[in-house]
This record gives structure tokens, C-alpha cells and sequence, in this order.
């Protein structure tokens, strides 16, 4: 209940906007209209605590986060404020009222999508802990015209459909023009030198965009806080604006049109992969640019035009190294617009930068070719430059006589610029996401920076935000929650851990069945719906969500499905004690990810011939759930059981999927990988199912190079005969090939090693530990207890406590009063 939401008031408000937008009365119009006028209804119910808070922030002038990200994956927006300022029931009831459902009305909204999966997943349940737990901070990112393709899958295979997400508006932004600012690229510099000595760099023949910001609400729970989610798009500078030297140039003009159409237009569909595109490295100084601009004449303007105390009241988290060009565009705007000198800038420089490492995978790490960093941002190339040879120097100093340290360390080296590299000497925090992820970078990857600097690191281990993925996805669940130990959890995560004393109540148990049977007969319609399959809700629900990547081995889930699926038909007493299970796989493959994209054809593939044979009676069922987003994931989550969270040990950096399956009771069938073991350390290993090689043996095996998995498949027959289904056309009759990519990605090195993610050594203990889950299945009771303790024990991985160990230990952020 929210005291301040009158019922009344709002479907009074509800009527009036379906005037206003749609010249209808409220029974004539769409549940699109309908959503439109609810969502602006809310969005006024909300503003006054949007205005309240930001002067509370000047007021009380707290220290401000601004979290730069390339991506935020908010999800839909309508359903989550309702929750968050408490008045969902309310709302319910007046739509029910006006003859309308509220679940219906919320599945008109287009899930804004500007993210590719967990980094912008992180950083949108940031958002919502910082909003709840009442601090300062803005979201700062890119207002993509479209946002992450939406996944269709056609004869098996997937089909990128472009996102065009405001083709109906988005009527929780505001744009603020009067926020605008511009960003140049290329040109050249000139410096001239004043009287005094000082130099002084103008660029000239530049190209610029006009950077508009759009702001949206981030509305904490029940805490009257409401941040902003400050989006930018770019348009076209006006005319007037030019430098007189190009008045009148009618191409430039074009040019310059173009650049800012171009730039904000698609987020890059690649997860954990870098692109070397021109376009991408143009969108990272757009927005770190215009974030950084905005941020200092915002300070200025609440501290007497001065810059003093800037750096004790601000801080800049980069999400990941894509924001990494905050270093230099901040040394550039205190040297050349602020007139501050270089050992001044750096000062306030490396008191206000912090990064966030998101990978170890080397493919994924950002490099730069030299020449096309200089050409596009000549002046910043200066900068990093300078930076680059004062760190080398000191490198050189603390190391007299090790070549190898240059070697490992420089920014600039063999012609690129390393992007961590630079954010780690720019930054005064460099933290890694999960405790095994930070501790790999500290002996690994980062070993040397370590070294130079072993007060600079952090482990910040993940978390999510429960009122998302508990109470919006599963309101059954979280009214058992509350009902046994009142609403504390909702703020407070850990306090779900008073649970545990109904873990031996049977009736508890079984209602806790209950509400997992409910929410598989909810997944069972949307199957029904989607996929035209028929599946049978008393079967396991084993679940693999997440983005296509051979390191996170869907490919090793597939397999094992055959594996089975061939055990079922061959093998009398397997069937007899099989007990029936549901696959369930979801996920995007990089449009550009041919591994990938075969894989979740290969998916398919296997999903049909399984689904449609007769003869194993039902037993097993593999589904391909299409455009796997926030909206059904929170949908697939509820109704899961086991969660699969099989990367190659080391390769995974955290993993937050894993984080949702647990808060929703569903038992971790996993590697020791990434937040994995932290999961398995709160739980207990009897209450979860871990199998593969640990860490330290794959990063040993790849020392060694001494992995063959040739030696698997000459004396493993049933797993032999897996391999082989992958050319032989079972199935793939049509193509007996098709596959073969997979086949040989698994058995020959044609490229570096074969089987990389080491599926073939790891399969039989991965079907050992699946067999296991079936064994705790068949006792209901002691089914119950296991999935039940997961959610008593999830309390560490809420996004509260790893947004204010971040205010602890990096931030140092005030609270707001309100
Ligand atoms: C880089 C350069 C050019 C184009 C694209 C990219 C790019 C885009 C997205 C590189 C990486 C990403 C996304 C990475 C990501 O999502 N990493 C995941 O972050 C999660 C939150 O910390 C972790 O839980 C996952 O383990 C990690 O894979």
C-alpha cells in the first residue's frame, strides 16, 4: 500500500489521458493505448519525487556516482515502478475496475533492450539498489535507435529482427534539450603558446554531433528516491553553429548529418566479444564525452562556478573498459577548458576514475589500432600518449632492467592501445566481479598492475535485485515469503534466511511445491503458446539461459541431451528409472557468431527429432525457448528447477542468471566457475551439483597444452556415437554435414585447440552430477527442502549488499534524506 496513491484520483487521470492521447473514452481504446495512458499516469504520480530528489542531491550536495555504461538492460519499466513505489494492487484493482487487466497492459510495453546480457543486466539492477537504498547516482549510457535484435528462430535457425523499441514512443523519458552539448571527432590540432608559456590546442576541421539527453526514472523501493537513467542520442549540429570558416559547406554539412545518425543508431549485438569497429570506439567518446561535460558544469553551477572539491564529490564507475576513454577526455577537459596543469588533472583524474573488469576471455579485451584512434580523437591520442610515457618511465624506474615488464604493461604496445591497461593507470579502483574472477586477474591477467599496485584491487562478487526477479516475476513465491516472516527481505535480502525455520514443515514444503507447479503450468502456457510444444508440467524443468558462447558450453547441454535421448532408446533399465525431464535453452548468438548460431540450430534440430518420437513416451522434451529477454526470463526463472551453469571452469567471470535461479529455488547443476562457488560455499555442496575440472586444472591443461580429445572419443563408445551423429545426418538427414563445423571444433585443430572449452573431458561428470539431480527429485520432500534452502540462502547475492560494499569500500557515497 502507498498512502499517497488514491485510486480514485488515478483512474480519473487514467480516463483523461485516453482523451488527451487517443480522443476515445477508456472503453474504446487498445491495451496499447490503455498501456500508454497508465504509464503516463504513473509517470506524473512519480515526478514530484523525481524533482524532489534531484534537489535533495544539491541541497544536501552528496557525492555523485555517475555509472558509465554502453549498456543498460532496464527490461520493461511500467511493471517494476508499480512495484517499487507499492502501489501494484492498487493499480490492479483500478484497471479491474475499468475493465482491464493489468498483466495484459503490461505485456504491451516493448522491453527496452539496449544491452546484450549480464554487464547491462548489472548495471540495471544498480540502478534500482542505489534508487531503494537512497544514494546519488546516474545512469549514463547510449539511447540506441535500436537496441539488442530480437531473436526469431525460421527452420531452426535464428534470424535477427531489428529492435525498433520507440516505434510507439517510450513514455517514461523526458528529453532535455537544454542539456545538450557537443562532441567533436577528427580534425586537427593546433597549439599555440601564450605569453606566460602555457600551451594552448584548438582543434580544427573537426566533425561534431549535438549530444541530447534523454532522462528516465529509476524509482526505488519505497523510498521516495527517484534517479535518472541519463540516455543520450545524437543529432545533427545546428548550422549556426559552426566555426565561420565552414559556413555555408554543404557536404560537411551532410557529413555531419550522417555521424549523427550513424552513431546512436544499433548497439553492437556481441556479448564478450570485441569488434574493432570505427563506429563503436565514435559511440564510446560520445557519451563519455557528453556525460563528462555535463557532469563538471553541473558541479560548477552548484559550486560557485568553481572546480574546487570536485573530486571528493564525484565518482566515475566504468562499466567494463567500453567507457574507458573516460580517463583522457577528463585530463582534456580540466587541461584545455578548465586551464587546470597535467600533475593537477591527473590528481583529480585517478581520485575519481574506477573500473570494473567484466573478463578475463583475451577476446574480448579492447584494443585500439593506433592510426584510427588518432585520426578520430587526435587531441585525446595525445593525452593517452602522455599518460602512456610517464607510466612507461615509471615503469622503468621500478623495474631498471625488465624489458618484459613494458612489454606487459604499456598502453600503447605493438600498434593498439590495451583499453584496460589504461583505465587500470587511470583509475584508483580496479575491481573484478566474482571472488574466484578476482583472484584470477590478481595472479593472472593482471599480475604485474597487481603487483604495482595491490591496494587498487577489489572483489565486488554480483548481486541482483530481488524486488525485480522475486517480487514482480514471482508474486506467489514472495506472498510465501512474506506471509512466514513479514516484508523485510524486500530491502533487506539476508532476512530470507529466517525461511530456514520452516525447512522442516511439511506443509510449508509442499505449498512451496505448490507455488513451483503453479509457475510451471505458467511456462507451460507461454511453451504452448510460443513453440507449439505440449509439456508436461510434472516433468524436471532443467534450465540453460543465458547468451550463446562456446565458453558457457550450451554445446556441451546438447550433446548430453543426445547422449541421453540415445540411452533412452537403447537401454531398457535407463528408460524404466529415467524420470521425465523438460529441456529448456534459451539465448542470442552475435549475429556474426557462426559457433554459436550452429549450435542453436544443432538445438533445434535435436529438439524436433526428440519431441515428435513416439517411442520414448514423453520422457524427454527439448525446448528452444526464441528471444529469450528480461520479460520471459523472469517468467522462465519462476518456474524453473535445476539450473545449468556449466562454463568451462575460469571462463566465466560471475554469472547472474545463476543468482536469479537460486533466489527462485532452483537447484545449481554447475562447474566451480565465476559466483558459482559462492553459490555452492552459502548452500552447502550436499545442496547443489558440481561436476567438472576445477580452475586450476583447465588453466593447468592449458599451460601444458597437453589435452587430447582424441583420447575421450577412441574409448568412450556411447559418447563416440554422439560425435558421430553430428555427420551422419541423424539429425540432419538433408545434410548429413551440417554439423561438421562442430564436429571437428571438438576433435581437430585446424585452429588452436581442439575442443577449447574441454566439453569432452568434462561430459561424463557432467552426466554423472545430471544423473543426481534425478535422484533428489524422486523424494519430493527432500526436493522441496533442497530448491527451498536455495532461496533461505540467497541473501549474499542480492545487488544491495554489492552496491554498498561498492559504497564502502570505492564510492564512499552519502546518503539522501528525504
Ligand atoms: C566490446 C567491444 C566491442 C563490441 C562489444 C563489446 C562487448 C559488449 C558486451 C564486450 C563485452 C560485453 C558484455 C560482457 C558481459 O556481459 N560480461 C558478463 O558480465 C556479467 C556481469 O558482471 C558477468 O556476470 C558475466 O560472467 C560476464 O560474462
Amino acid at each position: 500500500m502507498n498512502a499517497d496513491f488514491n485510486k480514485e484520483l488515478f483512474k480519473r487521470e487514467v480516463k483523461e489521458n485516453c482523451k488527451r492521447l487517443f480522443r476515445k473514452t477508456y472503453d474504446e481504446v487498445s491495451n496499447r493505448e490503455m498501456f500508454q495512458a497508465v504509464s503516463l499516469a504513473i509517470k506524473e504520480f512519480i515526478v514530484d519525487d523525481w524533482i524532489l530528489t534531484h534537489r535533495a542531491y544539491e541541497k544536501q550536495d552528496v557525492k555523485i556516482l555517475y555509472y558509465l555504461s554502453m549498456e543498460f538492460l532496464t527490461g520493461r519499466a511500467l511493471g517494476n515502478i508499480l512495484i517499487n513505489i507499492c502501489a501494484n494492487e492498487e493499480v490492479k484493482e483500478a484497471l479491474e475496475e475499468l475493465n482491464f487487466d493489468l498483466n495484459a497492459i503490461e505485456d504491451e510495453e516493448r522491453d527496452p533492450a539496449l544491452g546484450n546480457g549480464g554487464l547491462g543486466r548489472l548495471a540495471a539492477c544498480f540502478l534500482d539498489s542505489l534508487a531503494t537504498l537512497g544514494y546519488g547516482a546516474y545512469g549514463c549510457g547510449i539511447r540506441y535507435r535500436f537496441g539488442m535484435f530480437a531473436q526469431r528462430i525460421q527452420d531452426g535457425y535464428q534470424r535477427e529482427v531489428p529492435d525498433d523499441w520507440l516505434k510507439y514512443g517510450n513514455p517514461f523519458e523526458i528529453r532535455r534539450p537544454e542539456y545538450a552539448c557537443e562532441v567533436k571527432f577528427g580534425g586537427t590540432v593546433t597549439a599555440t603558446v601564450d605569453e606566460k608559456g602555457r600551451e594552448h590546442y584548438s582543434l580544427k576541421d573537426y566533425n561534431s554531433v549535438m549530444a541530447i539527453p534523454y532522462d528516465m526514472p529509476v524509482v526505488g523501493y519505497d523510498s521516495n528516491i527517484v534517479n535518472t537513467l541519463r540516455i543520450w542520442d545524437a543529432e545533427p549540429i545546428n548550422n549556426f553553429n559552426l566555426d565561420s570558416f565552414d559556413r555555408g559547406d554543404y557536404a560537411k554539412a551532410i557529413e555531419q548529418e550522417n555521424l549523427a545518425k550513424n552513431i546512436v543508431e544499433v548497439l553492437y549485438p556481441n556479448d564478450n566479444h570485441r569488434v574493432g569497429k570505427e563506429l563503436r570506439l565514435k559511440q564510446q567518446y560520445f557519451f563519455v564525452s557528453a556525460t563528462l561535460q555535463t557532469a563538471i558544469a553541473k558541479y560548477k553551477e552548484s559550486h560557485n562556478g568553481t572546480l574546487e572539491g570536485f573530486a571528493d564529490k564525484v565518482v566515475f564507475q566504468m562499466n567494463d573498459t567500453h567507457p574507458t576513454l573516460t580517463v583522457p577526455e577528463l585530463m582534456r577537459l580540466l587541461m584545455d577548458e578548465e586551464k587546470y596543469e597535467w600533475d593537477e588533472a591527473w590528481d583529480i583524474v585517478t581520485r575519481v576514475c574506477a573500473y570494473t573488469n567484466h573478463t578475463i576471455m583475451s577476446e574480448a579485451l579492447e584494443k585500439w589500432p593506433i592510426d584510427l584512434f588518432e585520426q578520430l580523437l587526435p587531441r585525446v591520442y595525445s593525452i593517452v600518449n602522455e599518460i602512456n610515457r610517464r607510466f612507461v618511465l615509471r615503469i622503468k624506474t621500478l623495474y631498471p632492467n625488465d624489458e618484459s615488464k613494458i612489454a606487459n604493461m604499456a598502453i600503447l604496445y605493438d600498434g593498439q592501445v590495451r583499453m584496460a591497461y589504461l583505465a587500470i593507470v587511470g583509475s584508483f579502483s580496479v575491481n573484478g566481479v566474482a571472488r574466484l574472477h578476482t583472484e584470477i586477474l590478481k595472479a593472472r591477467e593482471l599480475k604485474d598492475f597487481y603487483e604495482m599496485w595491490p591496494g587498487k584491487f577489489h572483489n565486488m562478487t554480483n548481486g541482483i535485485t530481488q524486488r525485480r526477479f522475486m517480487l514482480h516475476a514471482n508474486p506467489r513465491l514472495s506472498d510465501f515469503i512474506t506471509e512466514r516472516i513479514g516484508k523485510e527481505w524486500i530491502t533487506d535480502l539476508p532476512q530470507i534466511r529466517k525461511l530456514e525455520d520452516y525447512i522442516d514443515d511439511e506443509d510449508s514444503l509442499r505449498e512451496f511445491l505448490r507455488i513451483k507447479y503453479e509457475n510451471k503450468l505458467r511456462l507451460v502456457r507461454y511453451i504452448r503458446e510460443h513453440n507449439n510444444i505440449e509439456v508436461d508440467p510434472l516433468s524436471i524443468f532443467d534450465v540453460q539461459v543465458k547468451r550463446l558462447h562456446e565458453y558457457k558450453r550450451q554445446l556441451m547441454n546438447i550433446l548430453h541431451i543426445m547422449y541421453v535421448y540415445n540411452k533412452l532408446k537403447n537401454d531398457t533399465e535407463f528408460f524404466r528409472n529415467y524420470y521425465p525431464r523438460t529441456y529448456i535453452i534459451g539465448g542470442k548468438a552475435a549475429a556474426g557468431y557462426e559457433r554459436a548460431k550452429m549450435t542453436i540450430k544443432l538445438i533445434n534440430s535435436v529438439a524436433d527429432v526428440i519431441n515428435n518420437d513416439a517411442s520414448i513416451h514423453g520422457k524427454l522434451k527439448v525446448v528452444f525457448i526464441e528471444d529469450y529477454r528480461v520479460s520471459n526470463a523472469e517468467i522462465i526463472f519462476a518456474a524453473s528447477e535445476v539450473s545449468e551453469q556449466i562454463s568451462t571452469a575460469s571462463r566465466e567471470a560471475s554469472g547472474t542468471g545463476n543468482m536469479k535461479f537460486m533466489l527462485n529455488g532452483a537447484v545449481t547443476l554447475g562447474t566451480m566457475d565465476g559466483a558459482n562457488v559462492e553459490i555452492v560455499e552459502e548452500v552447502g555442496e550436499e545442496n547443489a551439483f558440481v561436476f567438472g575440472m576445477s580452475s586450476e586444472e583447465v588453466m593447468e591443461h592449458e599451460r601444458l597444452n597437453d589435452y587430447n580429445p582424441m583420447d575421450i572419443f577412441s574409448c568412450n563408445d556411447e559418447l563416440r556415437d554422439v560425435l558421430m551423429q553430428l555427420i551422419n545426418g541423424t539429425y540432419s538427414p538433408d545434410d548429413p554435414e551440417l554439423f561438421r563445423g562442430i564436429y571437428n571444433s571438438l576433435l581437430t585443430n585446424f585452429s588452436g585447440r581442439p575442443d577449447t572449452y574441454f566439453v569432452l573431458k568434462d561430459f561424463m561428470s557432467y552426466h554423472e552430477a545430471s544423473m543426481k539431480t534425478q535422484d533428489a527429485y524422486r523424494d519430493r520432500l527432500t526436493w522441496a527442502r533442497m530448491a527451498m534452502l536455495q532461496t533461505c540462502r540467497c541473501g549474499k547475492f542480492s545487488s544491495d549488499r554489492t552496491v554498498s560494499q561498492y559504497i564502502d569500500e570505492i564510492w564512499h557515497l552519502d546518503k539522501i534524506r528525504i
